[in-house]
This record gives structure tokens, C-alpha cells and sequence, in this order.
């Protein structure tokens, strides 16, 4: 296992030299962010993040993420030339030493929440998930909290309408499709692809969601066995999922998961939930035993701590603030070296 830590970039509050300092953390997960969704990264742009890592003395090996355009995902004529450059981005990706990509297949949005900043009992503040309140805005005229709002409210519209011919059959289809298309590209830098399962795990304002559960996994491996295709295996996305079972999931595939996000959970109902600090007892996710399947099924990929609460009276970038998160690399370092050592 490689511990790393997700970075912003340049724009990021926390300096590199800060994550440097955090125990076994060997490397940083980041993206080039100022490209717009479906073009090409220069090289430029990605020779320059790698340097700023070596510089720090940290690798660049995972990146998260390189986003899929929505035409991929809704399967038009126009998908081929975005793939074209997807194909471009994991060659030059492969050029500077990246090894594994993280994506995720989300029509429109990427993952939810109500609120950025419940107050919890301890004084920390974390991100929650409440159905009712979600179910309440209109998606046609959404401001959600911590959504880059990268479409005007047109464009979201239109991408609204387009979906609604889309079925969950057809969005399978056109992820397959695309990842058949780049594989020959991951087999020729060595790149693995590591998709990020739906936050939450069900569809949304009508949009189909598909990578919600074992389910998914054994769909998504039999229709591209290539070694590959892989998992971003996200405890929080899937955990929410209360008929998952993470741990089986875990020993199940943890030759296929090359990059684990690990974060708790504290249910507050049947739906809802609230983020909460890594350690096993404060919520409802077994870490310790998703921990142990992952390494007694033989688990070799990369690990970070997910989302973090903000504490010590941080004001950071919702779920990323360094100090919840630091003190989750740590849980998580011990964690692995413990049942490392046990089965050894
Ligand atoms: C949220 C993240 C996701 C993730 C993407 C991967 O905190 O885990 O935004 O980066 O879904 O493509």
C-alpha cells in the first residue's frame, strides 16, 4: 500500500512541504484543474505538477481525476473525438510516471451533499447527506453547496434533457464502450483506470447512477476484463449504501482496487448521514475490517484519507482540510501496519 493525500494544486491552502510532514504519506493525488472537462492537458501543465512534487519530494502517481465528458457518457456521435483526447491524456499522463487514474461515470453531477458544515456535538464540523432537503431543491435551478457550478443554467437544462433517454442499460453500455476504447491506451503506458463509485449510491433527479454496488463491479469486470479496468473503491460513496458489504466487496476485489478512499460514516437515518473521523467507533462503517479485507485479499494500490471533518478551528475546503485528514493517514497507517504484520 502507498498512503497518499489528495492536493488541489497551486490554488491548494496546504503547501506540499505540509503533506511532505505527514507520516508515510509518499505521494500526492492532483489533477490539472484550469483545463475545461474533455481536453487535452499540455504537457506542459503536467510536466509542471510533477516537478512541483519531485521538488517536494513527493510522487505523482495517481490523479484524481481526469473527468469524462458528458457526451461520452450520454453515448453521441460527438463521443470519439473526446475519447481521442482522453486517450492523449493518459499518454501523457504515462510520460511523467502517473500509474493509476481515477474517474468516475456520474451523468452531471459528481457527488452530493446538503451541507458543508453540520455542527457535531464535539464542535468539529463535517459534511451531511439529508434525502428530504435534496429531494426539495429543483435540479433545473440547483446552487448546491461545495458543486463547482460549471454549467450556466441553460446548459444544465439542456444536459437535464438530453439524460432522459438515457436508461441505466444504456449508460452501462456507453461506459463500456469507452472503456474498451482507451484500454489499449492503459496497456501501453501501464496506466490503470479507477473508477469512483456514485456519491451517494442511487440515482438522482432522475439520472441514472450505475456503480453503486458489487453488483457493478462484477458487471463492470466481466464486460472489461482487462487488468486496467479497476476500482476507486470509495467507503464513504459505497458505505451509504447500507445494503453494501464493504467488506466483502473489499476481499472480493482488492486485486482490482487500486486506490482506496477510506472515510466513516455515521448514518442518521435510513438515507441520510453525516461525515464523520475515520476511526472504526466514530460511526457506522467498519474501517478495521474493510482495512483487513483489503490487505488479506492481497490489496497492493494506493490509500487516502477521505473526506476529514474541520477541526482545531480549521476553515478548510469541505472534506479536505489538512489536520481531520492527517489525523485519518495516521488511523489508517496503523491500521495497515498492524494487520500488515499480523498476516505476515
Ligand atoms: C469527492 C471526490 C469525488 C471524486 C470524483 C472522482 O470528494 O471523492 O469528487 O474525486 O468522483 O472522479
Amino acid at each position: 500500500m502507498k498512503m497518499t493525500f489528495r492536493w488541489y494544486g497551486e490554488k491548494d491552502s496546504i503547501p506540499l512541504s505540509y503533506i511532505r510532514q505527514i507520516p508515510n504519506v509518499s505521494g500526492v493525488v492532483t489533477a490539472v484543474y484550469e483545463v475545461p472537462v474533455g481536453e487535452v492537458w499540455p504537457l506542459e501543465k503536467i510536466q509542471h505538477l510533477k516537478d512541483l512534487c519531485d521538488k517536494a519530494g513527493l510522487e505523482m502517481e495517481v490523479i484524481e481525476s481526469v473527468p469524462v465528458h458528458e457526451d461520452i457518457k450520454l453515448g453521441k456521435p460527438t463521443r470519439d473525438r473526446y475519447i481521442a483526447n482522453y486517450i492523449q491524456n493518459i499518454k501523457n499522463l504515462g510520460k511523467v510516471g502517473v500509474k493509476c487514474i481515477c474517474y468516475n461515470f456520474m451523468p452531471v453531477f459528481d457527488w452530493l451533499r446538503t451541507d458543508l458544515k453540520k455542527v457535531n456535538d464535539d464542535g468539529s464540523n463535517s459534511l451531511c447527506y439529508c434525502h428530504d432537503t435534496l429531494m426539495k431543491l429543483d435540479p433545473k435551478n440547483l446552487h448546491l453547496p461545495g458543486w463547482d457550478e460549471s454549467y450556466s443554467l441553460d446548459e444544465l437544462n439542456a444536459l437535464l434533457d438530453e439524460y432522459k433517454n438515457v436508461s441505466h442499460e444504456q449508460l452501462f453500455d456507453n461506459l463500456v464502450y469507452f472503456l474498451k476504447a482507451i484500454m489499449p491506451a492503459c496497456d501501453e503506458t501501464g496506466i490503470s483506470m479507477a473508477i469512483h463509485p456514485d456519491d451517494p449510491p442511487w440515482d438522482m433527479f432522475n439520472l441514472p447512477r450505475i456503480i453503486t454496488s458489487k453488483e457493478s463491479y462484477d458487471e463492470m469486470i466481466r464486460r472489461v476484463p482487462n487488468i486496467h479496468n479497476g476500482f476507486t473503491f470509495c467507503t464513504g460513496s459505497l458505505g451509504a449504501g447500507r445494503n453494501n458489504d464493504l467488506i466483502d466487496m473489499a476481499k472480493t476485489y482488492a486485486n482490482r482496487i487500486y486506490f482506496a478512499h477510506i472515510r466513516q460514516l455515521k448514518f442518521d437515518n435510513e438515507l441520510d448521514f453525516t461525515e464523520a473521523g475515520h476511526l472504526t467507533s466514530m460511526g457506522d462503517l467498519d474501517i478495521y475490517g474493510i482495512v483487513k479485507a483489503l490487505v488479506e485479499g492481497g490489496f497492493k494500490g494506493y490509500v487516502r484519507p477521505d473526506h476529514g471533518r474541520n477541526i482545531w478551528g480549521e476553515d478548510g475546503k469541505p472534506g479536505y482540510g489538512l489536520y481531520d485528514r492527517a489525523l485519518g493517514a495516521m488511523y489508517l497507517n496503523g491500521l495497515f501496519e498492524a494487520i500488515e504484520k499480523e498476516k505476515k
